[in-house]
């Protein structure tokens, strides 16, 4: 098997389930090398905890880089999620630039958002930073409500085929390669990943939980980013992904304590079984 070395770039939660502590434990579940560069330092995330913690480490961030250049520390793709400002945007670019071996992805989850809103830590500015990010992309995995701050286009609870397919070309407007879209449904009980790089896109629909979980967004990229290094294509990965992700949440939806994340940890065997 050929062994690839991937970085995450994103917080580190130190309680709750998501960036980081999710993307390093799914990554390597996937058999895949899998190296950190924190973006912050939060008590817990800040969706639903009262007086999180955090602390911005772009400047540790610069350093880190700079020790990685010296040594010509490279990685087979560069995995980025939440950060907490502009200039982390920068520091990545020049992870983009010095840090990828040649031919290396640069996957972007453009975290911003969810349910049509910001996260609490984010402005219009922000989304403007994000749109720099996404343009340099060879893959971003947004979901609808950070399709629709990207690209200008008004969030909808509800659509058809002709929304997303709009959403879907505007976001490759942007400048990436190839676009995984996720939560696109058209019915009920139903949501899906949708795949995009130009022409045909390819839809992936599977069942919609009623109870929704923070963090399976991370969930879903990681174990993405993971079956891509594996040698899946986009699309293989997408519907990997999406299935694990259906599993971690129908693993949690009966622990009626457990709202701040997804007990991803059992599933992790079924993800290497199906990599193998
Ligand atoms: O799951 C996305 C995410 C990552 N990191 C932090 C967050 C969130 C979503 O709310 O708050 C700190």
């Amino acid at each position: 098997m050929d062994y690839k070395r991937v970085l995450s770039v994103q917080d580190i939660s130190c309680f709750g389930q998501c960036s980081l502590t999710v993307a390093l434990p799914i990554i390597s579940a996937c058999g895949v090398e899998t190296c950190v560069l924190p973006s912050a330092l939060l008590s817990t995330h800040t969706m639903g905890f009262d007086g999180f913690t955090c602390l911005d480490l772009t400047e540790e961030m610069k350093k880190i880089i700079g020790h990685w250049e010296n040594c010509g520390i490279k990685f087979d793709a560069v995995y980025t999620g939440y950060i907490v400002s502009a200039g982390q945007a920068e520091v990545i670019s020049r992870v983009f630039g010095s840090c990828l071996k040649n031919g290396g992805l640069k996957i972007v989850d453009p975290v911003m958002g969810d349910f049509g809103k910001l996260y609490p830590a984010f402005d219009s500015d922000f989304v403007q930073t994000m749109k720099t990010l996404c343009a340099q992309a060879d893959i971003i995995i947004p979901n609808i409500t950070e399709a629709s701050l990207l690209t200008d286009i008004e969030y909808r609870e509800k659509y058809g085929e002709e929304y997303i397919e709009n959403l879907l070309s505007a976001l490759v407007a942007l400048g990436p390669k190839k676009v995984v879209l996720t939560g696109v449904g058209y019915t009920e009980g139903t949501t899906g990943v949708a795949v995009y790089g130009g022409g045909e896109a390819f839809y992936y629909p599977h069942p919609r939980v009623a109870r929704s979980c923070h963090g399976t967004g991370d969930v879903f990229a990681s174990a993405f980013t993971g079956s891509l290094m594996r040698g899946k294509s986009a699309e293989q990965a997408a519907v990997i992904a999406a299935d694990f992700t259906v599993r971690c949440i129908l693993g949690t939806v009966e622990d009626r304590g457990h709202w701040y994340g997804v007990k991803f940890e059992s599933c992790l065997a079924d993800l290497d079984d199906r990599l193998k």
